[in-house]
């Protein structure tokens, strides 16, 4: 398998997924200032011109909550994903939430051109994102008071999908210090082997 990312992009959740399994893999790391991302090479993987891409023996997985449930699905004894069907779906849940709500406010603050054309459009949409993504975490803190995990006892790929999401915060002007549960996920996360080991792959 190849798994292509960016570092400090959604792609790290899959490679932090990959990492809590023992499959092999071989991370490719593309190089966003060179806008490899764009290049003829990389859109006959991925047309979208995004990270995540994954190359299985099947085919090409694409979007990051396609990839994580393929990681968890087919490494089962990592135990990345609930076996009850409530909790899965809780699972599910947060990660549909951060794919299509918060990620989405996170690129209001340097992709405005996907959604407008003009300066002043692209001035108004990052002036937005800390409200929009305090927001966002204001409902994740609350879910977090359960814890230690985003659904509660069982750590599951939704955590990964999460910590990157948390590690975007501070550059978008929140502060961790006024979320103390999320903090607390996020420093936690930090201790997992499988985050020292997508870290360190990501240089
Ligand atoms: N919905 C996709 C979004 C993927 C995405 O937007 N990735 C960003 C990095 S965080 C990317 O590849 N951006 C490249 C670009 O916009 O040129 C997912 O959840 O995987």
């Amino acid at each position: 398998m190849k798994l292509f990312y960016a570092p400090g992009t959604v792609a790290a959740a899959s490679l932090i997924a990959l990492c809590e399994t023992n499959v092999a893999f071989e991370p490719v790391r593309l190089n966003f200032a060179d806008k490899q991302q764009t290049k003829a090479e990389y859109l006959a993987i991925n047309p979208k011109g995004r990270v995540p891409a994954l190359i299985t023996h099947d085919g090409v997985i694409t979007e990051t909550a396609a990839v994580l449930t393929y990681i968890a699905e087919s490494n089962p004894t990592a135990n990345l994903t609930p076996t009850d069907p409530f909790k899965r779906a809780k699972m599910n849940e947060v990660i549909s939430y951060l794919a299509s709500t918060v990620h989405v406010n996170h690129a209001h603050k340097i992709r405005g051109h996907r959604w407008a054309d003009q300066q002043s459009s692209w001035d108004d949409m990052t002036a937005r994102v800390a409200a929009n993504m305090m927001d966002c975490f204001g409902l994740i803190e609350d879910t977090l008071k359960t814890g230690p995990w985003i659904i509660g006892d069982q750590y599951t790929i939704a955590d990964a999908h999460l910590y990157i999401v948390e590690s975007w915060l501070e550059g978008d002007g929140v502060s961790l210090s006024k979320l103390p549960n999320v903090a607390a996920h996020f420093n936690r996360m930090n201790r997992r082997s499988a985050v020292k080991r997508a870290l360190e792959i990501m240089g």
